[in-house]
């Protein structure tokens, strides 16, 4: 018996749990290149802004133990570059497609999903309420209970697709904005973005980033992300997509335990850009040795003490 990897979230059928995480393959071109983006649940892109944004200046990465930090800035094409010369792409690639969409101010967010609203291959979108790179918005929304519940019930009434709130771990209670989330709208939460963070040259004395301090991601983090998933799996009930160090299979057994329905993959895009394909397969032996027929029992199974 072949296990079932599909999963349901918000109504929306997914072919298997595993996403690209934003930010770490642009718009899917490259990806598509190095294999099929079928093989994945969905393809998430890189924060799409109204206007169109280079970015910080390099170094906007830098390599850290078990990690990177990136300070990015949000570079992108524009909402209606985007629309015109990226989204065409992934229309004919059988995947599910998640737009994540940010903004320096409330109405901004609500511009750039009121255009996506007519676009129908964007199946959901991701309200990057959580980006720690940026001077104006981004982690500020994110970070205040109503602020939150604004920004999103704001969305709400021009989106009416699934609308996912990709949660900041940055904040004292994350709990707390997961709710503010849900009551706002929100049918599904993703978490976690990246930790703020920072690296020193010791020659130059100067920092690593450009922006001087940058979002922390990779296996550092898992341990973070894990236990930020278990908390909001036990204080809300949309479903969770799990983001946060994830490089293997046995990653994503332990994000659906504690309650992910679903997971995105990042920094290990970097050193292996096919690394999903992998994933798919080696979950999909995990289940067939523990005997289990779907991916949807791991969900919060987690046995805890
Ligand atoms: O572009 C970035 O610097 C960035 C974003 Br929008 C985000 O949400 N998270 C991150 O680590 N970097």
């Amino acid at each position: 018996m072949t296990p079932d990897l599909k999963v349901t979230i918000a109504g929306v059928e997914f072919a298997n749990p595993i996403m690209t995480a934003s930010g770490c393959c642009g718009y899917g071109e490259e990806l598509h290149r190095v294999f099929p983006l079928k093989t994945l649940g969905a393809l998430v892109t890189k924060s799409i802004t109204l206007h169109p944004r280079s970015g910080h200046p390099v170094p906007r990465t830098a390599e850290t133990a078990s990690g990177m930090l990136n300070a990015i800035g949000l570079a992108n094409v524009g909402v209606d570059a985007f629309i015109k010369d990226k989204l065409p792409f992934l229309e004919d690639k059988q995947t599910r497609v998640i737009v994540n969409v940010a903004g320096s101010k409330i109405q901004e967010y609500v511009d750039v999903c009121a255009r996506l609203e007519d676009c129908p291959p964007v199946d959901m979108v991701e309200l990057n309420i959580s980006c720690p790179n940026v001077d104006e918005g981004g982690m500020e929304f994110g970070s205040n209970a109503a602020l939150t519940e604004k920004t999103i019930a704001s969305v709400k009434k021009v989106f009416t697709k699934p609308l996912i709130a990709k949660l900041s771990p940055n904040v004292t209670d994350i709990v707390e904005i997961a709710r503010a989330a849900e009551q706002g709208g929100a049918e599904v939460l993703s978490l976690i973005n990246s930790v703020v963070g920072a690296a020193i040259d010791i020659n130059t004395w100067q920092p690593k980033l450009t922006n001087n301090k940058g979002g922390l991601t990779g296996p550092a983090i898992k341990p973070i992300a894990l236990a930020k998933v278990d908390a909001v799996y036990n204080a809300c009930t949309v479903p969770i997509i799990g983001i946060g160090g994830i490089t293997c299979a046995a990653d994503v057994v332990e994000f659906m335990l504690c309650g992910a329905t679903a997971v995105q993959v990042g920094t290990a895009l970097f050193i292996e850009p096919d690394v999903p394909v992998k994933i798919v397969k080696d979950l999909k032996t995990y289940l067939k040795q523990k005997g289990l027929a779907s991916v949807a029992n791991l969900r919060g199974k987690v046995r805890k003490y």
